[in-house]
């Protein structure tokens, strides 16, 4: 770094002092914290994205937002160039920027990291970045400051894209470093015309009242609502009720949005018995989730349709169009089996899922909780579906596997129609679909898209199978470090002796499973159970909660 950097990093960082006695970490998904702890981190994690951008030679994303964290919170993360999660080998940087507090130290960490990995500060190459903000109030301000850390790299150029849904973000950063058109408006096109061309496909020609049902939307308060608004005017074919959009004024997240319907299962407000029966949809805060719902007659309970079984739906169709594609005309299956498919769950998968993708024939692998991990397993498959239970999932497609359709679907006219039409739909999923991360609302144009294909109410996807009663419970612990999990968090290797009690429980209960880990974003351990029954699960997630308890919580359950 020469003299005129380094006294724009020095001059800079007296204006953002770091907050005293916090500690922040770039967690699973990057710094989250109450949003007046913020700015300092955001300028640094500027800082980090430029330098990032320098090192890749690339365009990189930089995102605010706390999802669906409460409105007062806030969070930053980076978006690589290829529109995924910022390499984990960075993590450890990320975190010492963060907490840096005297200038020299700061001046001397970045100047170490930068020999380290070679970055060079040429004027052929400069840093760009790509910032985008989620609804909440403090967004604004601390886009500044993610401006100010990046402006402090000589050369560097940020655009500020205003507001937008995360999965938005990371389409863009990614489309930008392909060389693709990368505007809202390219990404909503591309939304929409995939989405056309599937309904276009649909056997027997367009049939729009199939789904005599409205599809009725939970937008969170937040920042999906509002963009979901713009594809619907876009598009006349979509009959969406759009409600609790930023715009009608509701708490960001508070009694709404699908983190909260997921793991209540009651209705979001805004809905309620006149929408018993219907086809319900929640998005989360920044709209990288989605999960479905159907509103139960008495009361507030409801129906949920998770991530599992969205990803069940997405699941059987994709495997439907390869098998007609791969058919040898006899009914059988072509020996070249063309298009491996691959689907990713985290334990918190429910078993009745997991056994009806077996059950499929499928490819079912586990890896622990966090996107970064399912996205990187899910791209060993030429098709690689990855959900989490919470509603956080995409499909990605190898490259090589849509060069192959893509040269091949003009040939497969004049062998049938069918495998035609076949590598048409799996072509259009992979352009609806955000191969960068979950995105609620190509994956909900993708349900919607499915649906109308199969001729399904939303009443006879949910039939798909039913879930196994569950419980989660989550214990305050001195130390959550101290439990160290394997085989994708399904087993506890220490503490020794644990995971034995555990099994003897599991044992107590027909169909019982158990399984506990550390939070990656609170200080608690986090116990799953599922059972044949309710009482069953509950028991069972009890016990094991008690048990944590007495041997590294507080002793204050029983
Ligand atoms: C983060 C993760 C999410 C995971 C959750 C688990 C991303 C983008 N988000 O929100 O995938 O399910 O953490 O939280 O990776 P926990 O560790 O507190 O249970
Ligand atoms: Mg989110």
């Amino acid at each position: 770094m020469n003299e005129e950097q380094r006294s724009l990093l020095l001059e800079s960082f007296s204006r953002f002092p770091p907050p005293k006695g916090v500690k922040l970490s770039y967690g699973t998904a990057g710094f989250r914290a109450d949003a007046s702890l913020l700015e300092s981190t955001v300028y640094r994690v500027g800082i980090l994205a430029a330098l990032r951008s320098l090192k890749t030679q690339s365009v990189i994303g930089l995102m605010i937002t706390a999802s669906h964290n409460k409105v007062s919170d806030n969070g930053v993360k980076i978006a690589d160039p290829d529109g995924g999660m910022m390499t984990q080998r960075w993590e450890p940087f990320a975190d010492a920027l963060a907490d840096a507090w005297d200038p020299y130290e700061f001046l001397c960490l970045i100047d170490d990291f930068v020999r380290k990995e070679s970055i060079s500060f040429d004027d052929d190459h400069t840093a760009e970045i790509l910032l985008a903000r989620d609804t909440r109030p403090s967004g604004e301000a601390l886009l500044k400051a993610a401006k100010q850390g990046i402006s402090c790299i000589v050369g560097a150029v940020s655009h500020d894209l205003g507001v937008l849904t995360t999965p938005q973000l990371h389409w863009m950063v990614r489309a930008k470093n392909k060389g693709i058109e990368a505007t809202e408006r390219d990404y909503f096109e591309q939304l929409l015309n995939s989405f056309r061309c599937m309904v276009d496909l649909i056997p027997g020609g367009r049939k729009t009242n199939l789904n005599s049902e409205n599809l009725i939307v939970d937008g969170a308060n937040g920042v999906g609502g509002e963009k979901l608004e713009v594809l619907k005017e876009l598009c006349d074919d979509l009959v969406i009720d759009i409600r609790n959009s930023s715009k009608t004024g509701g708490m960001l997240n508070e009694g709404v949005g699908a983190d909260f319907v997921q793991k209540e299962k009651v209705v979001p407000c805004g809905f309620g018995s006149i929408d018993i029966g219907m086809r319900c949809a929640s998005l989360d805060g920044d709209a990288d989730r989605l999960v479905y719902f159907l509103v139960l007659p008495h009361g507030s309970k409801i129906d949920l349709l998770d991530g599992d079984k969205i990803l069940s739906l997405f699941a059987l169709f994709i495997k439907e169009q390869l098998s007609v594609l791969n058919e040898d005309g006899h009914g059988t299956t072509n020996s070249h089996y063309h298009g491996h498919l691959g689907i990713v769950q985290t334990a918190y998968a429910n078993g009745a899922s997991t056994n009806y993708l077996k059950n499929l024939g499928l490819d079912v692998a586990l890896t622990p909780t966090g996107v970064k991990y399912l996205h990187e397993k899910a791209a060993e498959y030429d098709i690689g579906i990855y959900f989490e239970a919470n509603g956080h999932g995409t499909i990605l497609f190898r490259e090589n596997f849509l060069s192959w359709l893509e040269s091949r679907k003009d040939e497969l006219l004049s062998i049938s129609k069918e495998k035609h039409k076949a590598a048409l739909r799996l072509l259009a999923v992979s352009k609806l679909i955000n191969q960068a991360v979950g995105d609620a609302l190509s994956g909900l144009l993708l349900v919607e898209a499915i649906l109308q294909h199969m001729g399904w109410s939303i009443h006879m996807w949910n039939k798909l199978y039913v879930d196994l009663p569950s419980r989660q419970l989550k214990v305050k612990v001195v130390d959550r470090t101290v439990v160290v999990t394997a085989n994708a968090e399904t087993l506890v290797v220490s503490p020794p002796g644990i995971q034995d009690t555990i099994n003897a429980l599991m044992g107590n209960y027909p169909q019982g499973r158990c399984f506990i880990r550390p939070s990656g974003t609170e200080d608690v351990i986090r116990v799953y159970a599922e059972a044949t029954t309710q009482e069953a699960a509950d028991s069972l997630a009890n016990s094991v909660a008690v048990l944590v308890d007495q041997l590294l919580g507080f002793g204050s359950m029983q």
